[in-house]
């Protein structure tokens, strides 16, 4: 429908091409043109980076089409549609994932390389999206992938901030963060849709109104600040779908205070109008805690009502009314914090569509679920009741209604138990009144989910027993997965290469549990080289990143050992690092026989830490004064190599995880709900030296005991031996190696005395003292391993084989089918 008749369609047909086209004469003209139109650099003169905007535009012109066509399908089939609601994203770069997706990689490269241009190279220019913290944040970006392949009809919302997670930059070993102003060279993959924009209101009043003789809450904001949509089209693989990942920005509102301007405070009113764009500013650097300030609050409603009006506006576009809301509509909470969406939506119904609280209370009970990612209760988010009450008068309202019911209820089903009671209540009570936005969360949803088996067991038994035990029907989980598509075709072309090879097909890019075919050959020799030789390539890439960025040369015989995600005590890279000093003094005290047979190690760790958090600080600080005596001991030389990768992030990850050998998952056991950074090692055919946590449980029955270095205290055990305190036995070399820190080996004694102080003399609450043997054993047995290559490579190929089931794509079909009820719908072009 071109709203002036046929002619007008037919115009158009005539006039352009059904498809771009993708053959290299065609692509070299869009590039070319893009070169000249929008970079504006003459098609005679352009440089590398100038070339990458030309080719972004092109991928990205191509993305536009086949989302333009997904969305016309998903309008005319209106299938049930998932919602993905997430403040997190961590995209990472899109234009290596964008054309493999859309199966035009080669096409690109020859037509570059006809114009002088390699298409390596030209993707060496994109920035990292870094718009999130970590594991949650990636695991959105790699369920959004997986919902696009798998043709399912989703939706992505978040934040678009202005700056990303913060750059970590190493002065003297020290950490310093330096803000990532992500969007000084302009974003090609995003879309500015100007004219999809939406009030959010803040503060200000609620009073009653009289309509119809009906008596209804208005809320008479005090603030308003315009949400404009910037999308961010996700294509699919093997497949037309393209789906949309849209984040919110900031403006101010045009009906904001005229006051101001009235009264003559002209530039005044100007500047303080800017103060809205602060909103959409900047991402809070927490991994796992929140700050409660309330520029977080304002951050949270702000994409929860811009949604909230976007998934109402397009609903309501094709239904008369909302009977068949809940089974056009899925929400998905990805962490407490867009858990205020229950309450925006019960706002929405009740005071603007006016349904009436049963009607609207009904709708809500089908529509949400919610997945927890933490097993820390303090990593869940409180706001206080003042703040909320004045930043968002009504729905405090209607989350002290919805509690009272709740609690009136709960008194019906367990008596006058008040302990229980005021644990499950929305409202924490205290010296400051808070509202448990888990709780509010678990109450409203149809499901709860945890991220991995033992996850959701921790949940049952501890976190949410509470409820477990009123509802133990809604308690799930989804172990987590990530999307071969980037973690392997993308970042590891030359295993991706291999794999089709031996599989004799490129299905397992769709279907990853062919992957295990590979078992078939985990003994051929031939396949055995061709391994290595992949795995040499990558170390080689490594490598060379290392010296570029270190000047440092690695020894490529070494073990590659890599320690890479986010600083935290929980995580113990102070483990590893003691396990390293540990390494250090036994090859000083041995002779010269003995030295020869040392596996030589390349330990490399990366990650940042909260701008906030000292003791994770400390832990990086401490890493790098160790390295510097190590790496300069000319006793060690190759046997022991040090490196501190800064600034680890999704592209930094693209090229560290193919080049490890050997890759540490320390967690205390209990702490880490799922962990996703193993599975991309597994599949790249890296070993893992883990605790028994988290997704690591599921692993161990995918690829068998035999193929992973297991150490450390079971769940189980953990509260016993916290319990000991200072009775508890720790071995001698763990007070040796703390004593050497203490006393000055490395330098910095005063510094770090606070740091041995937490993990000696029964404050070690993480165990470090208390797995230290047992972790020293698994790192000697990984030695072992190492040095017989054959016994090595087959573990490294029973590794690739056995990751199936920790793709993205299991998960996503797991939530599709058990929790959000929705069915693929795929573009039939
Ligand atoms: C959390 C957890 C991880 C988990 C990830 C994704 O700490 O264990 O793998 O979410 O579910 N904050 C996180 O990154």
């Amino acid at each position: 429908e071109f709203g002036e008749g046929k002619g007008k369609a037919e115009r158009i047909f005539g006039l352009m091409d059904v498809f771009l086209k993708n053959d290299p004469i065609s692509l070299q003209k869009d590039i070319l043109d893009h070169v000249e139109f929008t970079v504006a650099k003459s098609r005679f003169s352009f440089d590398d980076f100038e070339a990458y905007q030309a080719l972004a535009h092109s991928v990205r012109d191509r993305l536009i089409e086949r989302w333009h066509d997904t969305q016309i399908h998903f309008s005319k089939k209106d299938p049930k549609r998932l919602y993905f609601l997430s403040l997190e994203f961590l995209m990472g770069r899109s234009l290596s994932n964008s054309v493999i997706n859309l199966g035009v990689r080669d096409q690109f490269a020859d037509a570059l390389s006809q114009l002088g241009f390699e298409f390596e190279v030209l993707a060496e220019q994109e920035g990292d999206a870094c718009l999130g913290n970590g594991g949650l944040a990636r695991l959105s970006a790699c369920q959004m992938e997986s919902l696009a392949t798998l043709d399912y009809p989703a939706i992505g919302y978040g934040l678009r901030y202005q700056y990303g997670l913060f750059r970590q930059v190493i002065l003297d070993g020290f950490q310093h963060e330096q803000p990532d102003y992500w969007l000084n060279f302009g974003n090609p993959w995003e879309i500015a849709r100007i004219h999809i924009t939406y009030t959010v209101k803040f503060y200000g009043t609620v009073t009653d109104e009289v309509l119809n003789k009906e008596k209804y809450k208005v809320w008479v904001p005090g603030e308003m600040v315009e949400a404009v949509a910037y999308d961010n089209p996700i294509p699919g693989y093997g497949t037309r779908n393209t789906i949309v990942l849209r984040l919110w920005a900031a403006k101010p509102s045009d009906q904001h205070n005229m006051e101001a301007y009235n009264t003559g405070d002209y530039v005044d009113a100007v500047v303080n109008r800017q103060r809205a764009e602060s909103i959409s500013s900047i991402l809070y650097p927490d991994d796992r805690s929140y700050q409660g300030k309330e520029l977080q609050l304002k951050q949270q409603y702000f994409f929860v009502s811009a949604s909230v009006q976007d998934i109402i506006r397009r609903f309501k576009d094709a239904h008369k009314n909302f009977d068949e809301f809940p089974e056009k509509v899925a929400l998905q909470l990805n962490d407490t914090h867009p858990s205020l969406t229950i309450a925006e939506v019960m706002r929405v119904l009740l005071d603007e569509e006016h349904l009436g609280w049963n009607r609207a209370w009904d709708i809500v009970c089908k529509i949400f679920s919610f997945t927890t990612h933490t097993v820390s209760p303090d990593s869940l988010v409180k706001i206080p009741v003042d703040l909320l009450g004045s930043l968002l008068p009504r729905h405090l309202q209607i989350i002290y209604d919805i509690n009272f019911n709740f609690v009136e209820n709960l008194k019906k089903m367990i008596g006058l138990d008040y302990d229980r009671l005021a644990r499950m209540s929305i409202v924490e009570e205290g010296a400051v009144k808070n509202i448990r936005m888990a709780n509010l969360a678990i109450i409203c949803s149809h499901t709860v989910n945890g991220v991995s088996r033992l996850h959701s067991e921790l949940l049952k038994t501890k976190l949410f027993k509470d409820f477990y035990e009123l509802w133990p029907h809604k308690f799930h989980y989804k172990t987590n997965g990530v999307t071969q598509r980037r973690w392997i075709v993308v970042s590891n072309p030359s295993l991706c290469a291999l794999i089709s090879k031996w599989l004799g097909t490129e299905a397992w890019i769709r279907d990853i549990d062919l992957l295990i075919g590979l078992r078939d050959y985990a003994t051929n020799s031939e396949l055995h080289q061709e391994w290595k030789m992949v795995k040499k390539v990558n170390k080689i890439r490594l490598a060379e990143y290392i010296e570029a960025m270190s000047g440092l040369k690695v020894s490529l015989d070494a073990m590659f050992d890599v320690h890479t995600k986010r600083v935290h005590e929980y995580k113990r890279q102070l483990l590893n690092i003691l396990g390293i000093i540990h390494r250090y003094d036994c090859i000083k005290n041995m002779n010269k026989n003995d030295r020869r047979k040392v596996v030589p190690r390349v330990c490399i760790i990366g990650g940042k830490a909260a701008p906030g958090y000292e003791m994770a600080k400390k832990i990086i600080k401490l890493f790098h004064v160790v390295a510097e005596k190590i790496n300069n001991d000319n006793d060690i030389g190759d046997l022991l190599k040090l490196v501190f990768i800064p600034d680890y992030n999704v592209s930094v990850a693209e090229l560290v995880i193919p080049g490890a050998d050997l890759s540490q998952h320390l967690s205390t056991a209990g702490h880490e709900a799922s962990g996703t950074s193993s599975m991309k090692f597994l599949m790249n055919g890296c070993l893992l030296l883990a605790t028994e946590d988290g997704s690591t449980i599921e692993m161990i029955e995918e690829i068998g005991r035999d193929n992973i270095f297991l150490f450390g205290a079971a769940v189980h055990e953990v509260p016993a031996l916290r319990k000991k305190g200072p009775a508890l036995k720790v071995p001698l070399q763990f007070l040796r190696v703390v004593r050497m820190i203490r006393e000055g080996h490395f330098g910095f004694k005063d510094y770090f005395k606070s740091l041995c102080d937490k993990i000696e003399g029964g404050n070690d609450y993480f165990l470090l003292g208390a797995d230290f043997a047992s972790y020293i054993e698994a790192q000697a047995a990984a030695d072992k391993a190492f040095v017989d290559e054959e016994r090595w490579t087959k573990m490294s190929i029973l590794c690739a084989a056995g990751s199936g089931k920790f793709s993205s794509d299991r998960t996503i079909q797991e939530y599709a089918e058990k929790t959000w009820g929705i069915q693929p719908c795929r573009c039939a072009f």
